[in-house]
C-alpha cells in the first residue's frame, strides 16, 4: 500500500515535468521565460503558535527572491490557523467588520476585500491547518512587501477577536 502511494507520487511528478518541457519548446521566448521561473524558488518555514500573551507567525527568513515561494507551515498551537498572503495594506476596517459579523452570527466571506490576495496554482488563497498539522503553500510572488496573516475570528467566552489582532501576522519582503 505504501509502495503504491510512492509510485503514484513519482508518476505525478514525471507527468508535470513532461508538461513543462513541452510548453517550453513551443517557442524560444516562452522557453526562456519558463526556465527563469523554474530556477527562482525559495522556501520559507512558518511556525504558528499561541502562548498565554502572544500569538505568532514565526518565519525563518523575512526576505526572498521573486518567483515561486514555498511556505512550509507548522501549526504548533491549540487552535486552527490559516495562512493568507497579500500585499501589505491596511485591513483594520475589514477586521472590525469580521468581528461584528461573528458577534451577530453572520458567516462573512472576507477574502475578496483583500487587494491582491495571492492564490496557488489550484486557486486556493489560504492554507488552513488544524492543531499539530503541517502543510505547504506554493505561490508565485512578484517584488514587493507582503503580509502573512491568519484572519480567523475566535469567540472565547465573552470575547470575540481575530487571530490577526492577537499577533498572527508577519511581513515578508520579496525582491
Ligand atoms: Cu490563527
Amino acid at each position: 500500500m505504501k509502495l503504491r502511494n510512492i509510485l503514484l507520487v513519482a508518476g505525478g511528478s514525471l507527468f508535470i515535468g513532461a508538461v513543462i518541457s513541452a510548453c517550453g519548446s513551443v517557442s524560444g521566448e516562452s522557453h526562456t521565460h519558463i526556465e527563469e521561473g523554474a530556477h527562482q524558488e525559495a522556501n520559507v518555514q512558518v511556525v504558528m503558535e499561541e502562548t498565554w500573551d502572544e500569538w505568532t507567525f514565526a518565519l525563518d527568513r523575512t526576505e526572498v527572491a521573486a518567483g515561486e515561494v514555498i511556505f512550509e507551515v507548522t501549526n504548533d498551537g491549540k487552535f486552527t490557523h490559516e495562512l493568507m498572503v497579500y500585499p501589505s495594506q491596511d485591513i483594520s476596517s475589514l477586521l472590525e467588520e469580521m468581528v461584528e459579523a461573528a458577534r451577530t452570527g453572520i458567516e462573512a466571506e472576507h477574502t475578496e476585500e483583500i487587494e491582491g490576495l495571492v492564490a496557488d496554482a489550484e486557486g486556493e488563497d489560504e492554507l488552513v491547518l488544524a492543531p499539530d498539522e503541517s502543510g505547504s503553500f506554493a505561490i508565485r510572488l512578484t517584488p514587493g512587501t507582503y503580509e502573512l496573516a491568519c484572519l480567523i475570528v475566535e469567540m472565547v467566552g465573552e470575547e470575540t477577536f481575530t487571530h490577526y489582532e492577537k499577533g498572527m501576522r508577519a511581513t515578508l519582503v520579496v525582491q
